[in-house]
Protein backbone atom coordinates (compact mmCIF):
# COMPACT_ATOMS: atom_id res chain seq x y z
CA UNK A 1 0.00 0.00 0.00
CA UNK A 2 1.31 3.58 -1.02
CA UNK A 3 2.92 5.52 1.99
CA UNK A 4 0.22 8.59 1.73
CA UNK A 5 -2.75 5.37 2.05
CA UNK A 6 -1.29 4.59 4.99
CA UNK A 7 -1.40 8.39 6.42
CA UNK A 8 -4.42 8.96 5.31
CA UNK A 9 -5.81 6.13 6.64
CA UNK A 10 -4.30 7.18 10.22
CA UNK A 11 -5.86 10.31 9.62
CA UNK A 12 -9.63 8.35 8.70
CA UNK A 13 -9.00 5.98 11.97
CA UNK A 14 -9.42 8.79 14.01
CA UNK A 15 -12.53 9.53 13.15
CA UNK A 16 -14.07 6.29 14.48
CA UNK A 17 -14.25 5.31 17.97
CA UNK A 18 -11.94 3.17 17.86
CA UNK A 19 -9.62 3.17 21.35
CA UNK A 20 -5.75 2.79 20.31
CA UNK A 21 -3.01 3.10 18.07
CA UNK A 22 -3.15 2.05 14.68
CA UNK A 23 -0.49 -0.10 13.80
CA UNK A 24 -0.09 -0.90 10.26
CA UNK A 25 -2.96 -1.63 7.31
CA UNK A 26 -3.14 -3.26 4.22
CA UNK A 27 -5.31 -3.57 1.21
CA UNK A 28 -7.77 -6.16 0.74
CA UNK A 29 -7.66 -7.08 -2.63
CA UNK A 30 -11.28 -7.99 -2.69
CA UNK A 31 -13.76 -6.82 -5.10
CA UNK A 32 -13.51 -4.46 -8.23
CA UNK A 33 -15.55 -1.52 -6.91
CA UNK A 34 -14.55 -0.39 -3.45
CA UNK A 35 -11.75 0.32 -2.17
CA UNK A 36 -10.87 -1.99 1.55
CA UNK A 37 -7.94 -1.84 4.13
CA UNK A 38 -7.78 -3.90 7.12
CA UNK A 39 -5.93 -2.47 9.72
CA UNK A 40 -4.24 -3.34 12.60
CA UNK A 41 -4.45 -1.52 16.48
CA UNK A 42 -2.50 -1.80 19.22
CA UNK A 43 -5.56 -1.63 22.03
CA UNK A 44 -5.13 -1.84 25.76
CA UNK A 45 -1.79 -3.99 24.79
CA UNK A 46 -3.90 -6.51 22.67
CA UNK A 47 -4.05 -6.83 19.12
CA UNK A 48 -7.07 -6.03 17.04
CA UNK A 49 -8.22 -5.25 13.64
CA UNK A 50 -11.02 -3.24 11.85
CA UNK A 51 -11.74 -2.86 8.17
CA UNK A 52 -12.15 0.93 6.78
CA UNK A 53 -13.34 0.95 3.45
CA UNK A 54 -14.09 3.49 1.07
CA UNK A 55 -17.13 3.32 -1.05
CA UNK A 56 -16.97 4.23 -4.26
CA UNK A 57 -18.65 7.31 -5.51
CA UNK A 58 -18.78 6.88 -9.15
CA UNK A 59 -20.78 3.27 -8.96
CA UNK A 60 -22.78 4.31 -5.45
CA UNK A 61 -24.08 7.86 -6.62
CA UNK A 62 -25.94 8.20 -3.05
CA UNK A 63 -23.49 6.84 -0.32
CA UNK A 64 -25.76 8.31 2.67
CA UNK A 65 -28.64 6.06 1.40
CA UNK A 66 -25.82 3.19 1.11
CA UNK A 67 -25.29 3.53 4.38
CA UNK A 68 -28.54 3.87 5.32
CA UNK A 69 -29.61 0.66 4.09
CA UNK A 70 -26.58 -0.68 6.11
CA UNK A 71 -27.36 0.24 9.62
CA UNK A 72 -31.33 -0.74 8.76
CA UNK A 73 -29.90 -3.97 7.69
CA UNK A 74 -27.28 -4.73 9.99
CA UNK A 75 -29.35 -4.17 12.82
CA UNK A 76 -32.34 -5.44 11.92
CA UNK A 77 -30.13 -8.99 11.27
CA UNK A 78 -28.11 -8.03 14.65
CA UNK A 79 -31.85 -8.21 16.22
CA UNK A 80 -33.05 -11.36 14.36
CA UNK A 81 -29.50 -13.27 15.36
CA UNK A 82 -30.00 -12.19 19.24
CA UNK A 83 -33.77 -13.28 19.68
CA UNK A 84 -32.70 -16.96 18.20
CA UNK A 85 -29.60 -16.77 20.76
CA UNK A 86 -27.34 -17.46 18.13
CA UNK A 87 -23.71 -17.01 20.07
CA UNK A 88 -21.00 -14.74 18.58
CA UNK A 89 -23.23 -12.43 17.03
CA UNK A 90 -20.29 -10.34 15.91
CA UNK A 91 -19.20 -12.98 13.66
CA UNK A 92 -22.14 -13.39 12.45
CA UNK A 93 -23.01 -9.98 11.10
CA UNK A 94 -21.23 -7.01 10.19
CA UNK A 95 -20.94 -4.68 12.68
CA UNK A 96 -20.62 -0.94 12.23
CA UNK A 97 -18.37 0.95 14.33
CA UNK A 98 -19.68 4.89 14.93
CA UNK A 99 -17.54 7.64 14.18
CA UNK A 100 -16.53 9.90 17.11
CA UNK A 101 -19.51 12.03 16.43
CA UNK A 102 -22.23 8.72 16.33
CA UNK A 103 -22.69 8.64 12.82
CA UNK A 104 -22.18 5.32 10.40
CA UNK A 105 -19.68 6.50 8.14
CA UNK A 106 -17.14 9.35 7.84
CA UNK A 107 -16.94 11.94 4.83
CA UNK A 108 -13.22 12.95 4.39
CA UNK A 109 -12.05 16.26 2.71
CA UNK A 110 -12.35 14.88 -0.85
CA UNK A 111 -15.99 13.99 0.00
CA UNK A 112 -15.29 10.93 0.04
CA UNK A 113 -17.34 8.17 2.56
CA UNK A 114 -15.64 5.84 5.21
CA UNK A 115 -16.70 3.08 6.87
CA UNK A 116 -15.74 0.90 9.93
CA UNK A 117 -16.52 -2.56 10.15
CA UNK A 118 -15.56 -4.92 13.08
CA UNK A 119 -13.01 -7.39 11.71
CA UNK A 120 -14.44 -10.76 12.14
CA UNK A 121 -11.29 -13.66 13.05
CA UNK A 122 -10.78 -16.61 12.26
CA UNK A 123 -12.86 -16.82 8.64
CA UNK A 124 -11.87 -16.89 5.35
CA UNK A 125 -13.67 -16.02 1.59
CA UNK A 126 -12.57 -18.12 -1.06
CA UNK A 127 -12.78 -17.39 -5.07
CA UNK A 128 -13.69 -20.37 -6.19
CA UNK A 129 -15.50 -23.77 -4.51
CA UNK A 130 -13.29 -26.33 -3.66
CA UNK A 131 -16.29 -28.81 -2.35
CA UNK A 132 -19.71 -29.41 -2.38
CA UNK A 133 -19.92 -28.75 0.92
CA UNK A 134 -18.71 -25.02 0.44
CA UNK A 135 -21.37 -24.36 -2.16
CA UNK A 136 -24.47 -26.00 0.34
CA UNK A 137 -22.61 -23.39 3.06
CA UNK A 138 -23.12 -20.29 0.35
CA UNK A 139 -26.25 -21.29 -0.59
CA UNK A 140 -27.31 -21.73 3.24
CA UNK A 141 -26.17 -18.77 4.36
CA UNK A 142 -27.54 -16.33 1.58
CA UNK A 143 -31.05 -18.19 1.61
CA UNK A 144 -30.90 -17.31 5.48
CA UNK A 145 -29.76 -13.61 4.90
CA UNK A 146 -33.07 -12.94 2.71
CA UNK A 147 -35.16 -15.23 5.04
CA UNK A 148 -33.81 -12.80 8.19
CA UNK A 149 -35.25 -9.85 6.23
CA UNK A 150 -38.06 -10.77 5.31
CA UNK A 151 -40.21 -8.84 8.13
CA UNK A 152 -37.31 -6.42 8.30
CA UNK A 153 -39.53 -3.08 9.38
CA UNK A 154 -39.24 0.49 7.87
CA UNK A 155 -40.52 0.31 4.44
CA UNK A 156 -39.06 0.05 1.34
CA UNK A 157 -35.10 0.24 1.16
CA UNK A 158 -33.26 2.72 -1.18
CA UNK A 159 -32.23 1.12 -4.39
CA UNK A 160 -28.65 2.20 -3.66
CA UNK A 161 -28.07 1.34 -8.00
CA UNK A 162 -31.46 1.74 -9.54
CA UNK A 163 -32.33 -0.91 -12.22
CA UNK A 164 -29.25 -2.99 -11.08
CA UNK A 165 -30.91 -6.87 -12.61
CA UNK A 166 -32.57 -4.64 -15.29
CA UNK A 167 -31.68 -7.52 -17.72
CA UNK A 168 -33.11 -4.86 -20.49
CA UNK A 169 -31.85 -2.13 -19.36
CA UNK A 170 -27.99 -4.37 -19.59
CA UNK A 171 -28.81 -5.17 -23.05
CA UNK A 172 -29.91 -1.93 -24.15
CA UNK A 173 -26.43 -0.43 -22.44
CA UNK A 174 -24.24 -3.12 -24.21
CA UNK A 175 -26.65 -2.33 -27.85
CA UNK A 176 -25.43 1.30 -26.85
CA UNK A 177 -22.01 0.49 -26.73
CA UNK A 178 -21.77 -1.31 -29.84
CA UNK A 179 -23.41 1.07 -31.89
CA UNK A 180 -21.18 3.57 -29.96
CA UNK A 181 -17.71 1.95 -30.48
CA UNK A 182 -15.76 5.14 -29.67
CA UNK A 183 -12.73 3.64 -28.72
CA UNK A 184 -12.71 0.72 -32.07
CA UNK A 185 -13.12 -2.31 -29.77
CA UNK A 186 -16.03 -3.65 -31.26
CA UNK A 187 -13.95 -5.68 -34.05
CA UNK A 188 -11.86 -7.46 -31.44
CA UNK A 189 -14.64 -8.59 -29.61
CA UNK A 190 -16.81 -9.71 -32.27
CA UNK A 191 -17.81 -13.25 -31.16
CA UNK A 192 -18.77 -12.38 -28.02
CA UNK A 193 -21.00 -9.34 -29.27
CA UNK A 194 -22.49 -12.14 -31.69
CA UNK A 195 -23.23 -14.61 -28.80
CA UNK A 196 -24.82 -11.79 -26.66
CA UNK A 197 -26.97 -10.58 -29.44
CA UNK A 198 -28.34 -14.24 -30.42
CA UNK A 199 -29.29 -14.47 -26.57
CA UNK A 200 -32.16 -11.48 -26.31
CA UNK A 201 -34.68 -14.11 -25.97
CA UNK A 202 -33.85 -14.85 -22.36
CA UNK A 203 -33.57 -11.24 -21.31
CA UNK A 204 -37.14 -10.57 -20.29
CA UNK A 205 -38.47 -13.83 -18.69
CA UNK A 206 -37.95 -12.88 -15.13
CA UNK A 207 -38.85 -9.11 -15.76
CA UNK A 208 -42.11 -10.58 -17.48
CA UNK A 209 -42.97 -12.86 -14.40
CA UNK A 210 -41.96 -9.72 -11.94
CA UNK A 211 -44.74 -7.42 -14.02
CA UNK A 212 -46.94 -9.55 -13.66
CA UNK A 213 -46.79 -10.42 -9.99
CA UNK A 214 -45.95 -13.87 -10.72
CA UNK A 215 -42.50 -13.76 -8.97
CA UNK A 216 -42.76 -10.98 -5.74
CA UNK A 217 -40.51 -8.28 -4.97
CA UNK A 218 -38.36 -9.25 -2.36
CA UNK A 219 -35.26 -8.06 -0.12
CA UNK A 220 -32.37 -8.76 -1.77
CA UNK A 221 -28.42 -9.21 -1.32
CA UNK A 222 -27.53 -8.59 -5.67
CA UNK A 223 -24.17 -9.81 -4.99
CA UNK A 224 -23.82 -13.10 -3.92
CA UNK A 225 -20.37 -13.88 -5.28
CA UNK A 226 -18.95 -16.65 -3.25
CA UNK A 227 -15.69 -14.51 -1.71
CA UNK A 228 -18.78 -12.64 0.16
CA UNK A 229 -19.48 -15.31 2.56
CA UNK A 230 -17.01 -15.68 5.18
CA UNK A 231 -16.48 -19.10 5.85
CA UNK A 232 -14.89 -20.20 9.54
CA UNK A 233 -11.39 -21.48 8.70
CA UNK A 234 -11.87 -24.60 11.13
CA UNK A 235 -15.04 -25.80 10.92
CA UNK A 236 -16.09 -24.73 7.28
CA UNK A 237 -19.03 -23.29 8.04
CA UNK A 238 -20.84 -19.87 6.71
CA UNK A 239 -20.62 -17.54 9.00
CA UNK A 240 -21.16 -13.88 7.84
CA UNK A 241 -22.55 -12.25 4.79
CA UNK A 242 -20.81 -9.42 3.57
CA UNK A 243 -20.61 -6.54 0.80
CA UNK A 244 -23.85 -5.31 1.61
CA UNK A 245 -23.80 -2.15 -0.34
CA UNK A 246 -26.59 -3.83 -2.83
CA UNK A 247 -29.09 -4.89 -0.46
CA UNK A 248 -32.27 -3.54 -1.73
CA UNK A 249 -35.49 -4.41 -3.45
CA UNK A 250 -35.11 -7.18 -5.91
CA UNK A 251 -36.02 -10.86 -6.86
CA UNK A 252 -34.63 -13.47 -5.12
CA UNK A 253 -33.83 -15.72 -8.06
CA UNK A 254 -30.69 -12.93 -9.04
CA UNK A 255 -29.10 -13.78 -5.83
CA UNK A 256 -29.58 -17.61 -6.58
CA UNK A 257 -28.13 -16.86 -10.26
CA UNK A 258 -25.30 -15.13 -9.05
CA UNK A 259 -24.35 -18.32 -7.05
CA UNK A 260 -24.90 -20.20 -10.01
CA UNK A 261 -22.44 -17.72 -11.36
CA UNK A 262 -19.44 -18.21 -9.08
CA UNK A 263 -20.01 -21.17 -7.65
CA UNK A 264 -20.36 -24.00 -9.85
CA UNK A 265 -16.80 -23.68 -12.44
CA UNK A 266 -14.30 -24.76 -10.77
CA UNK A 267 -12.41 -21.59 -12.39
CA UNK A 268 -11.76 -18.16 -11.28
CA UNK A 269 -14.08 -15.27 -13.05
CA UNK A 270 -11.35 -14.14 -15.41
CA UNK A 271 -9.97 -17.50 -16.47
CA UNK A 272 -8.31 -17.88 -19.37
CA UNK A 273 -8.37 -21.27 -20.28
CA UNK A 274 -11.70 -21.80 -21.02
CA UNK A 275 -12.02 -25.64 -21.51
CA UNK A 276 -11.87 -25.51 -17.83
CA UNK A 277 -15.11 -23.40 -17.65
CA UNK A 278 -18.14 -25.52 -16.59
CA UNK A 279 -21.41 -26.14 -14.61
CA UNK A 280 -19.94 -28.81 -12.12
CA UNK A 281 -23.79 -30.74 -11.22
CA UNK A 282 -22.44 -31.95 -8.20
CA UNK A 283 -21.64 -28.39 -7.01
CA UNK A 284 -24.84 -27.28 -8.14
CA UNK A 285 -26.76 -29.65 -6.29
CA UNK A 286 -25.11 -28.91 -2.71
CA UNK A 287 -25.89 -25.29 -3.82
CA UNK A 288 -29.62 -25.83 -4.70
CA UNK A 289 -29.98 -28.00 -1.35
CA UNK A 290 -28.24 -25.37 0.63
CA UNK A 291 -30.01 -22.31 -0.33
CA UNK A 292 -33.41 -24.20 -0.37
CA UNK A 293 -33.00 -25.39 3.44
CA UNK A 294 -33.38 -21.93 4.36
CA UNK A 295 -34.51 -19.42 1.20
CA UNK A 296 -37.42 -22.76 1.10
CA UNK A 297 -39.50 -21.28 3.52
CA UNK A 298 -40.73 -18.49 1.65
CA UNK A 299 -40.07 -18.70 -2.04
CA UNK A 300 -42.99 -19.36 -4.32
CA UNK A 301 -43.69 -21.81 -6.96
CA UNK A 302 -42.87 -19.52 -9.75
CA UNK A 303 -39.66 -18.62 -8.14
CA UNK A 304 -38.60 -22.26 -7.73
CA UNK A 305 -39.52 -23.25 -11.23
CA UNK A 306 -36.91 -20.44 -12.69
CA UNK A 307 -34.08 -21.04 -10.23
CA UNK A 308 -31.62 -22.88 -12.84
CA UNK A 309 -32.60 -20.40 -15.44
CA UNK A 310 -31.44 -17.37 -13.33
CA UNK A 311 -28.20 -19.09 -13.00
CA UNK A 312 -27.80 -18.67 -17.11
CA UNK A 313 -29.68 -15.61 -17.28
CA UNK A 314 -27.57 -13.81 -14.16
CA UNK A 315 -23.96 -15.25 -15.68
CA UNK A 316 -24.96 -13.38 -19.06
CA UNK A 317 -26.07 -10.32 -17.31
CA UNK A 318 -22.38 -10.27 -15.57
CA UNK A 319 -20.83 -11.46 -18.88
CA UNK A 320 -22.69 -8.44 -20.96
CA UNK A 321 -21.60 -6.20 -18.36
CA UNK A 322 -18.01 -7.08 -18.58
CA UNK A 323 -18.89 -6.80 -22.34
CA UNK A 324 -20.03 -3.08 -22.18
CA UNK A 325 -17.68 -2.38 -20.00
CA UNK A 326 -15.01 -3.51 -22.07
CA UNK A 327 -16.20 -1.22 -25.52
CA UNK A 328 -16.78 1.95 -22.80
CA UNK A 329 -13.41 1.94 -22.06
CA UNK A 330 -12.89 0.37 -18.45
CA UNK A 331 -14.77 2.97 -16.82
CA UNK A 332 -16.77 0.22 -13.99
CA UNK A 333 -15.13 -2.36 -13.16
CA UNK A 334 -11.50 -2.55 -11.89
CA UNK A 335 -9.26 -3.93 -14.24
CA UNK A 336 -5.59 -5.41 -13.52
CA UNK A 337 -4.87 -5.82 -17.35
CA UNK A 338 -5.71 -5.02 -20.49
CA UNK A 339 -8.57 -6.41 -22.37
CA UNK A 340 -9.52 -7.64 -18.51
CA UNK A 341 -13.13 -6.96 -18.80
CA UNK A 342 -13.10 -9.08 -22.19
CA UNK A 343 -11.45 -12.15 -20.80
CA UNK A 344 -14.33 -11.90 -17.65
CA UNK A 345 -16.70 -11.58 -20.14
CA UNK A 346 -16.04 -14.56 -22.34
CA UNK A 347 -15.53 -16.74 -18.78
CA UNK A 348 -19.29 -16.16 -18.14
CA UNK A 349 -20.52 -16.29 -21.66
CA UNK A 350 -18.46 -19.99 -21.86
CA UNK A 351 -20.25 -20.49 -18.62
CA UNK A 352 -23.56 -19.85 -20.01
CA UNK A 353 -23.02 -22.28 -22.32
CA UNK A 354 -22.50 -24.98 -19.99
CA UNK A 355 -25.41 -23.77 -18.59
CA UNK A 356 -27.27 -23.87 -21.26
CA UNK A 357 -26.44 -27.28 -21.80
CA UNK A 358 -27.41 -28.66 -18.29
CA UNK A 359 -30.69 -26.50 -17.63
CA UNK A 360 -33.06 -29.38 -17.93
CA UNK A 361 -31.14 -31.52 -15.48
CA UNK A 362 -30.26 -29.07 -13.00
CA UNK A 363 -33.99 -28.08 -12.65
CA UNK A 364 -34.49 -31.37 -12.28
CA UNK A 365 -32.95 -31.69 -9.09
CA UNK A 366 -34.39 -28.43 -7.97
CA UNK A 367 -37.71 -29.86 -8.73
CA UNK A 368 -36.85 -33.05 -6.52
CA UNK A 369 -35.22 -30.84 -3.60
CA UNK A 370 -38.62 -29.04 -3.96
CA UNK A 371 -40.27 -32.12 -3.25
CA UNK A 372 -42.57 -31.88 -6.63
CA UNK A 373 -41.84 -35.88 -7.85
CA UNK A 374 -42.94 -36.48 -4.07
CA UNK A 375 -46.30 -34.59 -4.01
CA UNK A 376 -47.13 -35.55 -7.50
CA UNK A 377 -46.48 -39.47 -6.47
CA UNK A 378 -49.18 -38.41 -3.31
CA UNK A 379 -51.74 -36.97 -5.75
CA UNK A 380 -51.75 -39.47 -8.83
CA UNK A 381 -50.22 -42.65 -6.98
CA UNK A 382 -47.80 -43.14 -9.60
CA UNK A 383 -43.85 -42.93 -9.43
CA UNK A 384 -42.93 -40.50 -11.78
CA UNK A 385 -40.51 -41.57 -13.93
CA UNK A 386 -36.61 -39.89 -14.19
C1 LIG B 1 -18.85 -6.20 -8.58
O1 LIG B 1 -16.95 -5.40 -6.32
P1 LIG B 1 -17.58 -6.71 -6.31
O2 LIG B 1 -16.67 -7.76 -6.83
O3 LIG B 1 -18.16 -7.08 -4.97
C2 LIG B 1 -20.27 -5.78 -8.97
C3 LIG B 1 -21.16 -7.01 -9.07
C4 LIG B 1 -20.58 -7.98 -10.07
C5 LIG B 1 -19.17 -8.31 -9.67
C6 LIG B 1 -18.52 -9.20 -10.69
C7 LIG B 1 -21.80 -2.83 -7.23
O4 LIG B 1 -18.86 -6.70 -7.29
O5 LIG B 1 -22.43 -6.63 -9.50
O6 LIG B 1 -21.35 -9.15 -10.11
O7 LIG B 1 -18.37 -7.15 -9.50
N1 LIG B 1 -20.79 -4.86 -7.97
C8 LIG B 1 -21.37 -3.72 -8.33
O8 LIG B 1 -17.42 -9.80 -10.14
O9 LIG B 1 -21.53 -3.39 -9.51
MG1 LIG C 1 -19.89 -6.22 -4.40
Amino acid sequence: MPVYQEKQLQEISKQFQIYGEILHAETCKIGHINETYSATYDQGGMRIRYIHQKINKYVFKNPTAVMRNLERVSTHLRFKLESMRVPHITRRCLAIIPTRSGKSYYVDRAGDFWRTFVFIEGVHTLETVQSPGQAYQAGYAFGEFQNLLVDLPGGRLHETIPDFHDTRKRFTALQEAIQKDHLNRAQSAAPEIAFALKQEKIVDVILKALAKGKIPERITHNDTKFNNVMLDVVSGEAMCVVDLDTVMPGCALYDFGDMVRTTTSPTLEDELDLSKVKLQMPIFEKLAEGYLATAGKFLNKAERELMAFSGKLITFEIGIRFLTDYLNGDNYFRIHRPGHNLDRCRTQFKLVESIAQQEETMQKIVNKLNGVEVRRRRTTGKTKKR
